[in-house]
């Protein structure tokens, strides 16, 4: 192994011969990325068997977080930073005249995950093993993750994902820590010493083979495991069509969430949650059998977190294998089970709470639907008992009812903790969604605000604005990120103004370069750069954005002495395949664009760009460009966001709607330094239940709003006046379901206000430092403590002396 740079050049060099079989002046970037990579890997993996003993022989508590999504992002360049050998390895290569950066792009980004969830439990990752704690990740390996995105004439095409062309340099295949999984068959039931006993037979079986990823932690010597799983056939399968049996088992890993909208599709995810559930609880009993026999003990040594609904089946799992496999009786298994367990809700979105159908549940899943069927009994005689004759309560509360098994209600059940991921959405939970849930056991609802890991989206993401920080304040914050506040004091300095603007400047430019080379536009560096970069969604209402950019454009073609803040709008969102509404605002956003940069007059003045393919990578050259970051969802849907807790990071100051986490961010840093506009998520919660908003009203009284409506359909974009027709409908026709109407003008106003405070240099940048100086409440290092100490109950683990 190499420690300084002399000895990493030669070790490079010996490797990239032995590994590639070419000299190095055959050898291409990836051959060079190969090569670090597996060195990398190496240097790492004395730390993680060290860890992985330390936890051992110190029995401490360990947490499993099973989720079915990770959005990891590209590792090497964190895994570098982490390990501390950053320098070495930069300079060393430099010497050999070749660009750490470029080998860097050479990497794909593992995108095993829609958005925020996914990305959320990468964070966390991070944090556990940086702060040291035996924490460690649960998940699939999906063949392809979430597809790439193409734009065509406007239009997104989506195109498989293929992470693992290549090869991941950072994972270890482990066969011999394969489980079996089994799906179909039937349930046989048995007596045995007085009681019955259950035993799945003619089960089709499936194999889960550990595929193991280091997590490392920070400066320190904690190295966890992401252990994802990859479906194979068995070796010897008695089936009769062994080609079909090896199509359908390889099928369970293939893709990221599959189209649900048909029967097979709904299967198959499925299948893909309980292969995760029970190839990673099968996992957590082995390894804790290894060191211990009673598991009636389970919960005092093992947290299993499950990360939204879809890991759910952990708690019948988890039934079954204590009952059928380790013989616990039902109530010795529910109070393991029920202590062990705990879960974090996403979201309030109807269409994101998971409903299984029990005619596709019960095949698939025989014993597991019928230990439902026994928690969801015990439930009801539970509410029975409370409730007397409150039949409408125990029907809305039922895990199982209307056909439905309905996984949030058993993942309540089964769960010692329950938490929301912002205050206003933990409350949310508490007073509306579940609200029932809530009177019955409101010991076990909590909140746990979101936080992201600053040393990917400050440390990684921005290192001029870090190198800037560092100086100003010194280092101990990159440790502990609430110590940026100490930046406060330093705000009367110019100089620390004009270095942060100077830091703008330049990442802005970086940006400015790549929109140049990829979009072929060419932007201004004085303009405001106001970023909306997230999941497409109605609810988060690119359209908002996209209609206040229509009213300016109207404004600058209609008064020649109409003058604002030139602005350059930039976006960046994939839309789910099937999401037609989604994908017809990105064929928008391409129209709009046409529109406004072909102008030789508004193009001067503001610019429309769409980033293809919005995914980590590119997030990282994003958010520390920003001037603006829009977080302008319906008050009440978006939980917490994370985005806007990055952009802060990075200082941009916020235009937000007071959802999520943008509340929070508002408490720590005042009214005064973040832009806040909208209805309430009370107004809003109001308006839902009187049923008295009407959309057409504002319609008809706000001519700025008509205008850009009638736009959508009047041949201003396109020949063909029906392109954008479904969006205006649902704007009037279905009566604005996320009251974009009803916010416009509030939106207009906020962003004149923005445009006027740009103009005050000084000011602005006064005002994204102070976002800077507060954003340490939001690293996942306060996240991850808080779940460690009142969820999990674990804590670190140091290496001795
Ligand atoms: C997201 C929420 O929308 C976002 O507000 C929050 O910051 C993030 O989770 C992390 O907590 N929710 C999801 O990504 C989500 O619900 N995804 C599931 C539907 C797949």
């Amino acid at each position: 192994m190499f420690s300084n740079k002399d000895s990493f050049k030669e070790c490079f060099l010996k490797r990239l011969e032995s590994m590639c079989g070419k000299g190095f002046e055959e050898s291409t970037t990836r051959d060079k990325y190969h090569t670090l990579g597996n060195m990398v890997r190496e240097y790492i993996s004395s730390k993680w068997i060290e860890t992985n003993e330390r936890y051992r022989s110190e029995s401490q508590k360990q947490v499993y977080y099973l989720s079915i999504e990770f959005l990891l992002g590209r590792l090497l360049g964190q895994n570098l930073l982490n390990l501390q050998i950053k320098d070495i390895v930069e300079e060393g290569l430099k010497e050999l005249n070749i660009s750490l950066s470029e080998i860097e792009e050479c990497e794909s980004d593992p995108a095993l995950g829609n958005g925020g969830l996914g990305r959320l439990a990468a964070c966390f990752l991070d944090s556990l093993a940086t702060l040291n704690l035996p924490g460690h990740g649960y998940g699939i390996r999906y063949k392809h993750g979430l597809f790439d995105q193409k734009i065509v004439d406007g239009y997104q095409v989506e195109l498989p994902e293929q992470w693992l062309r290549h090869g991941n340099v950072w994972e270890v295949r482990k066969p011999d820590e394969s489980v079996e999984i089994s799906f179909w068959g039937r349930v046989e039931a048995s007596t045995h010493n007085g009681g019955l006993t259950f035993k799945h037979v003619d089960a089709q079986k499936v194999l889960a083979v550990p595929y193991d990823m280091p997590v490392v932690g920070f400066e320190v010597s904690t190295v966890n495991t992401l252990r994802l799983w990859n479906a194979e056939p068995e070796t010897f399968s008695p089936h009769q069509d062994i080609l079909s049996y090896k199509r359908e088992t390889e099928a369970i890993t293939d893709f990221l969430y599959p189209d649900d909208t048909y029967d097979e599709g709904k299967i198959l995810r499925l299948k893909q949650q309980y292969f995760l559930v029970s190839a990673s609880i099968q996992s957590i009993i082995a390894s804790f059998k290894k060191e211990r026999s009673n598991l009636r003990e389970l919960h005092q040594h093992v947290a299993i977190h499950i990360n939204d609904t879809h890991p759910a089946m952990a708690v019948p799992e988890l039934m079954r294998i204590l009952i059928d496999v380790e013989g616990l009786s039902w109530d010795e298994a529910w109070e393991v089970t029920s202590q062990t367990v705990s879960y974090t809700n996403h979201t309030i979105l109807a269409e994101a709470l998971e409903k299984w159908p029990i005619h596709l549940f019960k095949p698939l899943l025989p014993r597991i639907y019928m230990i439902i069927e026994e928690i969801n009994e015990r439930f009801c005689a539970e509410l029975w008992a409370k409730y007397p004759g409150d039949w409408h309560r125990i029907e809305h509360m039922a895990i199982i009812a209307h056909g439905l098994v309905k996984m949030a209600h058993l993942a309540i059940v089964g769960s010692s903790s329950i938490n929301g991921v912002a205050k206003i959405h933990s409350n949310i939970l508490k007073n509306r969604e579940m609200k029932s849930f809530y009177e019955f056991y409101p010991w076990k609802f909590n909140n746990k605000t979101n936080g992201i890991s600053h040393r990917r989206w400050l440390l990684k993401a921005n290192p001029e604005l870090t190198a800037l920080i560092k100086n100003t304040i010194g280092e101990e914050w990159v440790r502990s990120p609430e110590k940026l506040i100490d930046l406060k004091n330093h705000l009367h300095q110019s100089s620390l103004i004009e270095q942060f603007a100077a830091v703008k400047r330049k990442r802005k430019e970086i940006l400015a370069n790549k929109i140049a080379e990829k979009n072929g536009i060419i932007v201004d560096l004085d303009s405001i750069f106001d970023v909306q970069v997230k999941r497409l969604h109605a609810y988060k209402r690119q359209l908002l954005n996209v209609l206040h950019i229509m009213y300016l454009y109207n404004r600058l073609k209609e008064d020649v002495n109409y003058t604002i803040q030139p602005r350059t709008f930039i976006f960046g969102a994939k839309a789910s395949p099937t999401y037609y509404y989604a994908k017809k605002i990105i064929k928008l956003i391409h129209s709009l664009a046409e529109k406004v940069n072909k102008d030789p007059r508004v193009s001067k003045v503001i610019k429309v760009v769409f980033m293809e393919n919005y995914r980590v990578s590119l997030a990282e050259g994003i958010f520390p460009a920003a001037d603006v970051s829009e977080q302008i969802s319906t008050a009440s849907k978006e939980a917490s966001g994370t985005g806007n807790m990055k952009f802060m990071m990075n200082g941009a100051l916020t235009v937000g709607t007071l959802d999520g986490a943008n509340i929070e961010m508002m408490e720590e840093i005042g009214k005064e330094n973040i832009f806040t506009f909208g209805l309430t998520a009370n107004d809003v919660l109001k308006y839902e239940e009187n049923g008295r908003y009407r959309s057409m009203e504002y319609y008809h009284h706000d001519q700025r709003i008509r205008q850009v409506v009638d736009q959508l359909t009047n041949g201003f974009f396109s020949e063909d006046e029906g392109e954008f027709e479904s969006i205006a409908d649902s704007l009037l026709v279905q009566n604005d379901q996320y009251f974009v109407l009803r916010d416009f003008a509030s939106y207009i106003d906020v962003q004149e206000k923005v445009g006027l405070a740009y103009q005050d240099r000084n000011d602005w940048y006064e005002k994204a430092l102070i976002n800077i100086s507060h954003s340490g409440l939001f690293s996942s290092d306060r996240t991850i403590s808080q779940y460690a100490d009142d969820i999990w109950k674990i804590s670190p683990s140091y290496v001795k002396g």
